[in-house]
């Protein structure tokens, strides 16, 4: 069993007091390994190596920060299969997918912002008697916090560009995945990256992670998670005038027009729906079907689903897994009760899945991927953030109601229109109160782009120039030649 620890001014160290937390395999319940379960002394010091680091790696150029980016890259990429192992380990997805899109984008994260900060050039305004030029400096220390359906992937979208822009990091990884955020840390450690511009400090989000919301050195906070968690988050930390930004949850529409072409638009729904059980903030967990295709797409769509492959996370063939935890698994089914409870039809799926080694009593969170038809759009069930393997259908016969369902959530992150009239497509994109859209297509990203949500999915926006902007503060220097 792996011992992990903290990472705190360039040493691996036990919490202050010795407490530690068990962390254990979704897909069997065993204990794969043990993290510190930090407390504010822990944020404490690593809130004062941060700031001792600041002034020092802010006063690098862009250009050396950037190169430090590409070394990370290059270290990240030598460890592709160990972080994609861990990650599946961790998290109980399958290890095509944790491959395909969490160890290579941890990459491409480092790499992207690399490349984009030299691409950037210096912003000015020339007046008749003077110029100004736009200086951006580092905020300081910050601190990012990050959940667990993506592990490494949304911690090194925050890392990457905060240290590209001269702060310096506190970071808490979920208590839930914290090994491959330890492979960062070592990663960083073996890189000879200065002492103190990387933290990393496991725990418990109301205790550690409140610590670092609380910490008055700490200027920024970037918080990936559930909106109830948000809410706190932005309670402590704006009275104090922190920098935040918050990507919370997602209640994301899929809506299938009539004239769609029926064969990309089932695949894209259902990768939509089910990518990593459903647990990625984009998903399209409310299927809106025109009526007049809905007689030829939802038993396309529904036999798609049966045919995916359900199997251990270790299996290469595997398309879903193991949920994130047994409490997650509970909190899904309950919503699957309730769909029952809300008169609502399970189409498929709705049971505990079981697949090959994996048994009815096996400890894995196995839950086959549900389909549920029948609800109301306004039901809890359709409105309320499940963040599992579960979709509710609902047919609309005009791009009105269409609108109307999609808006009807308290949520406004991302969705995906599908159409052959990509004109039309747009057209509704805009009267959906979403933060992102894609049409004919989903989680299809470009890094360049803003990503954040509306109403209650969150405030502020990451992504290309978005984050550079999040990441620093931004001066003007006005200037007289008196020559
Ligand atoms: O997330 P939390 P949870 C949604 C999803 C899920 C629900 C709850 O609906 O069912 O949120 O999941 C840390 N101060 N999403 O409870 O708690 C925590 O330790 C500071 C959507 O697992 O929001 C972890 O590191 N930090 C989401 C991080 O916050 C605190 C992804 C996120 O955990 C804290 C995950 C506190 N008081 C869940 N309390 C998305 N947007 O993708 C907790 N944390």
């Amino acid at each position: 069993m792996q011992e992990v620890f903290n990472y705190i001014d360039g040493l691996f160290s036990p919490s202050v007091d010795g407490g530690h937390l068990e962390n254990l395999n979704p897909a069997t319940g065993e204990v794969i390994s043990t993290i510190p379960r930090s407390l504010q002394a822990d944020v404490e010091h690593a809130a004062s190596a941060a700031l001792r680091a600041q002034p020092a790696w802010n006063a690098l150029s862009l250009e050396q920060r950037a190169l430090w980016l590409d070394r990370i890259a290059d270290a990240l990429e030598e460890k592709h299969e160990h972080i994609a192992q861990s990650e599946s380990l961790d998290t109980g997805k399958p290890i095509a997918l944790a491959r395909r899109v969490d160890a290579a984008r941890s990459v491409d994260n480092f790499r992207f912002f690399a490349e984009f900060a030299r691409e950037q050039t210096e912003m000015t305004f020339k007046m008749d008697d003077a110029m100004n030029y736009v200086h951006r400096n580092g905020l300081g220390v910050v601190g990012l916090i990050t959940p667990w359906n993506l592990p490494l992937y949304l911690l090194s979208w925050k890392v990457a560009p905060a240290l590209l822009m001269g702060n310096t990091v506190v970071a808490k990884p979920s208590e839930l995945t914290p090994l491959t955020a330890n492979i960062l840390a070592e990663t960083l450690h073996e890189l000879n990256l200065p002492k103190g511009v990387f933290n990393l400090v496991h725990g418990l989000g109301p205790e550690v992670g409140q610590a670092i919301l609380e910490h008055p050195g700490i200027k920024g906070i970037s918080f990936t998670g559930g909106t109830a968690t948000g809410r706190i988050v932005a309670a402590t930390a704006a009275p104090m005038f922190k920098k935040l930004s918050l990507e919370l949850g997602g209640k994301n529409a899929t809506i299938i027009l009539d004239d769609a072409d029926l064969d990309i638009a089932v695949k894209g729904a259902v990768r939509a729906a089910f990518t990593n059980s459903g647990q990625v903030c984009l998903c399209g967990s409310r299927l809106l079907v025109q009526s007049s295709i809905a007689d030829a797409f939802l038993p396309a769509f529904i036999a798609e689903v049966e045919a995916m492959n359900i199997g251990a996370p270790s299996d290469e063939t595997s398309q879903i897994s193991s949920i994130i935890s047994r409490e997650h698994l509970h909190k899904v089914e309950s919503y699957i009760e309730l769909a029952l409870q809300e008169g609502g039809d399970i189409l498929t799926g709705g049971t505990r899945a079981m697949t090959g080694p994996v048994g009815p009593d096996a400890h894995g969170a196995y839950l086959a991927p549900t389909v549920i038809g029948g609800l109301s759009h306004l039901s809890r069930c359709a409105t309320e953030e499940i963040f599992g393997p579960v979709v509710t259908v609902h047919i609309f016969d005009t791009l009105e109601q269409a609108t109307e369902m999609a808006n009807a959530t308290e949520y406004g992150l991302a969705g995906s229109i599908w159409t052959k009239d990509v004109a039309q497509g747009r057209a509704l994109a805009q009267t959906i109160d979403t933060g992102i859209v894609w049409i004919n297509t989903w989680l299809h990203r470009d890094l360049r782009t803003p990503f954040g949500g509306v109403k209650n999915s969150g405030v502020g926006r990451e992504g290309g120039q978005w984050s550079l902007g999040f990441f620093s503060e931004t001066t003007n220097i006005c200037v007289i030649d008196p020559k």
